[in-house]
This record gives structure tokens, sequence and C-alpha cells, in this order.
């Protein structure tokens, strides 16, 4: 039954084996010392088997010589007495051997129980070892499980790391081409902001100019006022003085009477006539007056008028200190002949309007009076 138990224990132990964490190496080196002692205790039980039958014949033949037996009696009043010297050798023999058989059966038995101590002590380490394999089959499993999921979790984070790289790529470019727009609009901003600025000077440059004409046009209506309401006193003069009649010997024109001379003075003598009668000399500032005065006057009639660059050659002016604007100079004239022609006359032409000559204001000629 012990040899079947080993045995089965060994079949068990190499089914174990293939399935568990014991190499086979480790197996067959386990396996090798229980073979041995199988072997070794077979032949022993042989041996032992092989003891006990010789010794039961010993027994029962030469124990047991006076037995009732007529078979065996006759037997043994039949061998010779040598026979029986040789059979006591035998059998000192056999029982010398059975000793030794005796002796080498308890040294078995001994090392029958040793091994099977050893065999219990094992068959304790192979559980021991076979939990310890259950539990790193069960540590595997799970390391394996946790493998798993570190696997799938590790192609997840890189699926989610290809995502968020792509993702990345694509912030990059658009940050890139942020920036360059954010550039472009920060040079526009400072463009603007320079035009804005310039514009702001010429705003407050042009409101100072409009508040400064707001107050020059406030300025000129007011002066226009006072104007208008003076040209209405004006013209309300220039109708009186208009309507009234010249004296007599004195010609009507616009709002001046005139009078021509009949008799030669020089220009300041004449000039002094024109004084002494509340006039002076003429003083020409429009066509029209140039018109009247040259049909006034009889044909080819030379008369001083109020005309003189006696203050400053060149620079002539009317005698109540106005400005020549409208001027009728003959051709050629003012030529101030002889340098000393500073006096102004006119001379009737026909047709035309006459025209102005520069003469010396010693000569002595008529004169026409305006008032
Ligand atoms: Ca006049
Ligand atoms: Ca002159
Ligand atoms: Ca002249």
């Amino acid at each position: 039954m012990d040899l079947m138990e080993i045995d089965d224990d060994v079949y068990i132990d190499r089914h174990r084996s293939m399935e568990g964490l014991v190499t086979k190496v480790d197996f067959q080196r386990r396996k090798q010392p229980s073979r041995c002692v199988s072997v070794c205790l077979g032949l022993l039980c042989a041996v032992l088997l092989a003891g006990n039958i010789g010794q039961f014949i010993y027994y029962e033949i030469f124990s047991h010589p006076a037995s009732g037996d007529p078979m065996q009696s006759g037997y043994v009043q039949d061998r010779p007495q040598s026979s029986d010297n040789n059979s006591a050798a035998e059998r000192k023999q056999l029982e010398t051997r059975l000793t030794n058989l005796t002796t080498e059966k308890d040294q078995l038995h001994q090392s029958y129980d040793s091994v099977t101590a050893e065999r219990d002590e094992l068959k304790v380490s192979f559980n021991k070892v076979g939990n310890e394999r259950d539990m790193l089959r069960a540590a595997t499993e799970q390391l394996q499980s946790n493998y798993s999921d570190l696997q799938r979790e590790k192609e997840e984070l890189q699926t989610e790391f290809s995502t968020l790289r792509s993702n990345r790529d694509q912030l990059q470019s658009t940050y890139t081409s942020l920036k360059t727009n954010h550039d472009q609009m920060q040079l526009s901003y400072s463009s603007v902001t320079a035009e804005r600025d310039e514009f702001k000077a010429s705003f407050n440059n042009l409101q100072t100019e409009k508040d400064q004409l707001q107050r020059e046009h406030s300025q000129l209506e007011s002066n226009h006022s006072v104007l208008r309401r003076e040209k209405g006193e004006l013209q309300k003069k220039i109708d009186k003085i208009r309507a009234r009649p010249c004296q007599t010997g004195w010609s009507k024109f616009d709002i001046s009477c005139y009078f021509v001379s009949s008799v030669f003075k020089n220009w300041t003598l004449s000039r002094q006539e024109c004084i002494e009668e509340g006039a002076d000399l003429v003083v020409i500032d429009s066509l029209e007056e140039q018109e009247f005065l040259n049909m006034l006057m009889h044909k080819g009639q030379n008369v001083w008028i109020g005309l003189t660059d006696s203050l400053q050659e060149g620079t002539w002016m009317w005698v109540d200190g106005s400005n020549v604007t409208t001027k009728f100079w003959q051709p050629g004239q003012p030529n101030s002949y002889n340098r000393n022609q500073d006096c102004g006359e006119n001379i009737q032409k026909t047709p035309g309007v006459g025209q102005w000559n520069d003469d010396g204001c010693f000569a002595v000629q008529n004169w026409i009076c305006e008032k």
C-alpha cells in the first residue's frame, strides 16, 4: 500500500510539475530517490518472503521429528547418520542466515520508517510548495490581469497622447498664426495710433482755428451790421447830396459839382482858386467821371487836375491824399521831361475820354475844381 501511495504521489507530482511552477528538472531530481527506495523495498520484501518460506520449511521438517505423521517418521528413520550431521550444519547456517535476515529486516524497517518520514516531510514540503505555487499562480494571474490592464491603459494613453500631440501641433500652428496676426495688428495699431494722434492734433488745431474763425465771424457779423447801418446813413447823405443842385457856373455829375476855369494860372494858384471856392482840384476816380470831364472841356483843352508827384518823384497822388487807382495816362507819360514835371493835366480828346500828362507845375493854363 505504501508503494502504491508513493507511486500515486509521484504520478500526481509529475502531473503537477507539468502545469505548476516546479520545473521538469526539479521533478526528475526529486523523483530519482523515490524510485530507488521503491526498488530496494521490493527486493527486500522478496528476500523476506523467501526467508519466511525457508523458516517455515525448517520448523516443519527439522524442528518436529517426533511427529505422529507416519510419512514423516518413516522418512526420518530412513536417513543415514551422516545426513543428520550435514543437516545440523545446514540448520545452523540457516539459523545464522535467518538471524542476519532478521537483522537486515529490522534495518530495512528502520530505513522504511526513515524513508516514510522523509516522504512525509517531502509531502509536507510539496504541499507547501504547491500552496506557494498556487499563490504564485494567483499572483501571476493577477499580474497578468494587471499587465493586461496596464497594456490597455498604455494603449489608451498612447492614443490619448497621440491625440494630445495632434492637438498640441494644431494649437502650436494656431498660436503661430495668431502671433503673426497679433504682430500685424500691433503694427497696424501703432500706425493707427500715430494717425489718430496726428488727426487729434489736426482736430485740435482745426478746433482752435474754428473757434478763432467763429470769433472773427461774430466780429465780422457785428462789423457788418455796423457797416450796413453806416452804409444806410451814408446812402441817405449821398442821396441828399446827389439831389442838391450846383451853384451857377458849376456842372453836376453824380454827387459832385465841377467848375472849368476860363483864365490861366499855374498848378499851385489854380488849386488855391478851387480851395477859395470851398472845393479842390478835381480828383478822377472812375471812367464815368473821366468821360464827363472830357465832355465838359472844349476840343484840345488842357486843364490842371488834382494830381502831383511833388512829394516823391514817381509816386503820383491825388490832392485828397488817396492813391491813383484808375489811370488814363497818355502813352509814354508820365515822363518827367527835363526832370521838372510834377503836376498832372487832363487833355481833351475827341473821340475818346481824354488823356493825362505830367507837366511843369509853373505852366499856366485852365483848371477844373470839384466839390
Ligand atoms: Ca471826383
Ligand atoms: Ca515828376
Ligand atoms: Ca510829360
